[in-house]
């Protein structure tokens, strides 16, 4: 944890105040225009160079194959579904080299998971549940690109209806593709009470920074889901990227919000959000929906789950329109 009262850790207001010092260097084997690795190289920014990131195999591992690392920090690589596991023994490590005089206070670093949704919202569940509910000091970045990404783009929990991935391909059976919806991993959490939880989008930097400026004061769970629009899986150009993170979030799709002790609050609530159409057109994974005859109820059950879900929080919260 830092001192709460630090200057470094007031809240920004724009781009310029964003760290221009790297902690996460290019030249890595990750695609092109990979939101994830956008949103996790802007949270370095803040976490700054005393981390170790646990990693659980999955796209991001690829970020450090030995010898070579782009992080400025540590690194330490786990079996998909035991992350967390991996963070609370390093935290316990340190803790103990701490307690001995075998390290200085001030040389403690960051305990960060990063780890995809295929890890986070299905092998890793258990493990996270029991780090968290053991109150560990640690950070969790989960980039949710929607799929089991390094191995192909098969169906997980984090796939929203409508999509189509190598296991939920259109048939028949199946005319919206993924039939599933989207496992609600950000309300699982929150019923575990931990310090700081958040959603993040890489289009939206100073939110993002923010979120993970205010997480820095806390001790405790502090835990992060990324969209992480993907061009490989997703299928669209990858320059096209930022727009994707940004439509997410102007469709109503992505929300952005936090939660402090278990207390919500949207941080960004569009006056009006765009339809869902705007997100879901143009990514290939959804072509189907639109070629080569419109499905009209899978787009209209997509934008009905939205609306849905933001009249809740209008009802609820009375949040502005
Ligand atoms: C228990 C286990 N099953 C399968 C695999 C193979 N595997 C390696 S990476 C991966 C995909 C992980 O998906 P996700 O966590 O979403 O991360 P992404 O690849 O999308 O970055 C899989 C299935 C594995 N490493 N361990
Ligand atoms: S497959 Fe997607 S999530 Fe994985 S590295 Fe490539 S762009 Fe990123
Ligand atoms: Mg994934």
């Amino acid at each position: 944890m830092s001192d709460p009262t630090s200057p470094e850790l007031r809240a920004i207001k724009n781009l310029k105040q964003i760290a221009r010092e790297e902690f996460i260097l290019p030249g890595t084997a990750i695609c092109g225009g990979c939101g994830g690795l956008a949103a996790l190289r802007l949270a370095a920014k803040v976490l700054g160079p005393k981390t170790v990131f646990v990693n659980a195999a999955g796209c991001f591992t690829l970020l450090a194959t030995f010898p070579y690392t782009p992080f400025k920090g540590s690194w330490l690589y786990t079996t998909m579904a035991s992350a967390a596991a991996g963070a609370q023994g390093v935290r316990d490590a340190l803790d103990v080299l701490i307690a001995r005089g075998k390290v200085a206070a001030a040389d403690d670093v960051e305990v960060v998971v990063v780890a995809g949704d295929g890890s986070t919202y299905d092998m890793a569940l258990s493990a996270t549940s029991g780090a968290i509910f053991r109150g560990l000091d640690f950070w969790y970045f989960c980039y949710d690109n929607e799929s089991y990404g390094n191995t192909g783009m098969q169906m997980s929990s984090a796939t929203p209806y409508g999509a189509r991935t190598l296991t939920t391909p259109v048939g028949e059976h199946a005319r919206a593709g993924t039939e599933h919806g989207k496992k609600d991993l950000f309300e699982i959490w929150r019923a575990h009470r931990p310090a700081y939880l958040a959603t993040v989008s890489p289009r939206f930097p100073i939110d993002l920074t923010n979120k993970f400026l205010k997480a820095k004061q806390l001790r405790g769970p502090k835990l992060f889901i990324a969209h992480a629009p993907c061009p490989t899986g997703w299928l669209y150009d990858p320059e096209l990227t930022a727009d994707y993170a940004r439509l997410a979030v102007e469709t109503g799709i992505f929300a952005l919000k936090e939660a402090v002790d278990g207390v919500v609050t949207h941080t960004y609530v569009p006056r009006r959000h765009r339809p869902v159409e705007e997100y879901l057109r143009g990514q290939g994974r959804y072509r189907h929906l639109f070629e080569p005859v419109r499905n009209e109820e899978a787009i209209h059950k997509i934008q009905e789950q939205v609306d849905r879900y933001w009249a809740n929080v209008h009802e609820t919260t009375g949040a502005a329109r």
